[in-house]
């Protein structure tokens, strides 16, 4: 019998940005996957945790500021050649928040106009979706990445509904 082992695996992570017109919050990652890069805020979702409540924990554990309500505006996998785990990242936008946003051991956030976000300091993705994200247009899609982080395929496409 000839049994097909599927190998690879989705893991859901989240990534919040605040946008308030004509400024986004991002943050530069001091630590772990994606070091050195300004991103959003978030992480992996923790298990029986809602994709949401995973999204508001990281941003409050990251920028120590709480968002209230968030809007989903796209999704995007991420491969990595050679690498079976595919990571599943919700995006989310927040506008309101309540505290003062607050460097953590993880992130140094800062506010930048929209018309000077570091996207030379950013994942190589972002310079595709997040014009999408700043219209206000929701999005779905799927990057594979090479040695050296870069892009090798790249699938992104509007959607009416996530
Ligand atoms: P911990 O749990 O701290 O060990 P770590 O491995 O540091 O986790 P984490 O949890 O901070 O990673 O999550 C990585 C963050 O990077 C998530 O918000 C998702 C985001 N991310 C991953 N790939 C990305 C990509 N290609 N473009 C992008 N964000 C990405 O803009």
């Amino acid at each position: 019998m000839n049994i097909r082992k599927d190998t690879t695996s989705k893991r859901q992570m989240t990534l919040c940005i605040v946008h308030q017109h004509p400024r986004v919050l991002l943050g530069m990652k001091k630590n772990g996957f994606g070091k050195g890069r300004w991103n959003g805020f978030g992480g992996k979702v923790k298990a029986g945790e809602a994709i949401e409540d995973a999204a508001k924990r990281e941003v409050l554990e990251e920028a120590g500021i709480m968002v209230d309500h968030l809007e989903k505006m796209g999704v995007i996998d991420f491969e990595f050649k050679g690498n079976p785990e595919i990571l599943e990242v919700h995006i989310f936008k927040a506008i309101d928040f309540t505290g003062e946003p607050k460097e953590s051991d993880e992130m140094k956030p800062q506010w930048f106009n929209i018309d000077e976000i570091p996207f030379k300091e950013m994942w190589p993705d972002d310079i595709f979706w997040i014009p999408l994200f700043l219209k206000g247009e929701k999005f779905k899609g799927k990057f594979l990445f090479g040695e050296a982080d870069v892009i090798l395929e790249k699938e992104l496409k509007v959607v009416g509904e996530l």
